[in-house]
């Protein structure tokens, strides 16, 4: 990953200030060549209810990186292609600000989700209720705009994370909140398609408390489809979701241990707690998008 290359203190005048809210939440949207998305997306976000905003743009060939600083996000680059490495830069970033946020959202560049479900995602974290929270799009998505091939993968890695751990999720939806301090248990590290699986297998094996909510979800807004859209784009995927599950259902004790190695250090930082490849579950190599 390179630095940003914009800082938040240096946002463009026009662009409104980061929100300073006693229930800081941090918006991350990855975007690779979205940039016919881009102006409407921003102005679509509900800004009084998020600090930073951080566009993690993924080696795009466009202005995707131009038009989302100039609309007053931070903006990350990630060379190598994958939509976990994009949403692990823009955490790398906000991790280095020097006050944590409380709670961080994910969100698709091409507006797929509605955002003005942002806040209703994230108020069960702020009530403490929950630390993580799903969008759902399995009743509310308009026709067409979830392949039959996406219902049955999603269907799928849903009912097998519910076999192996009894958590109940219905979607693998990418708009999503999640605690801090529950998001640095999870110790994420999949760069590519397993990323929301793995969010969501690994809170299941840690019986963080996770809830569904349903939301409205359509056909991208504009520009090209790169994975649902394609044949090889949702094969790709689908094994890498499936895999994952599989992979982080047989490590269940790596992960837990792994958590408790990083509460410990937040509890107490002078202790030896230095995280080890061993603390990785295995993934496919991230080969691809
Ligand atoms: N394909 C792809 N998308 C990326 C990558 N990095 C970030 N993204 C973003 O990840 C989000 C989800 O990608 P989409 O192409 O919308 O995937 P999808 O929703 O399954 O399929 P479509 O909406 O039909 O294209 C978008 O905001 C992309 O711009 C990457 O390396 N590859
Ligand atoms: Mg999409």
């Amino acid at each position: 990953m390179t630095p940003p290359d914009q800082d938040p203190q240096a946002a463009s005048p026009d662009a409104p200030a980061a929100a300073s809210v006693a229930f800081a939440v941090d918006l991350v949207i990855p975007a690779r060549n979205e940039a016919i998305n881009i102006p409407a997306m921003m102005a679509a976000l509900p800004r009084a209810s998020l600090r930073h905003i951080v566009v993690a743009d993924n080696g795009s060939t466009d202005d995707t990186a131009a038009l989302a600083r100039a609309a007053g996000a931070v903006v990350v680059h990630e060379t190598q292609p994958g939509y976990g490495a994009a949403c692990l830069a823009a955490l790398k970033w906000i991790a280095e600000q020097p006050d944590p946020p409380a709670a961080v959202a994910f969100f698709d560049a091409d507006l797929a989700d509605d955002p003005d479900r942002l806040p209703e995602l994230a108020q069960p974290i702020h009530t403490d209720a929950a630390d993580l929270v799903i969008g759902s799009r399995r009743k509310l998505a308009a026709p067409g705009s979830l392949t039959p091939v996406q219902r049955f993968g999603n269907g799928l890695a849903c009912f097998l994370i519910r076999l192996t751990t009894g958590a109940k999720f219905h979607d693998l939806g990418p708009m999503r909140v999640v605690r801090w301090s529950s998001l640095q248990q999870l110790h994420m590290a999949d760069r590519t398609w397993g990323w929301t699986v793995e969010m969501q297998c690994k809170a299941a094996v840690l019986n963080l408390r996770c809830k569904d909510v349903h939301v409205p979800y359509r056909p991208r807004r504009a520009g090209q489809s790169k994975i649902s859209g394609t044949i090889m784009g949702s094969a790709k995927a689908g094994w890498k979701i499936l895999y994952t599950v599989a992979a982080l259902t047989l490590t269940k004790r790596r992960i837990r241990r792994t958590a408790a190695r990083i509460r410990n250090a937040a509890i107490n930082p002078q202790a030896t707690t230095a995280l080890s490849e061993d603390d990785h579950p295995p993934t496919p190599a991230a080969s691809s998008e």
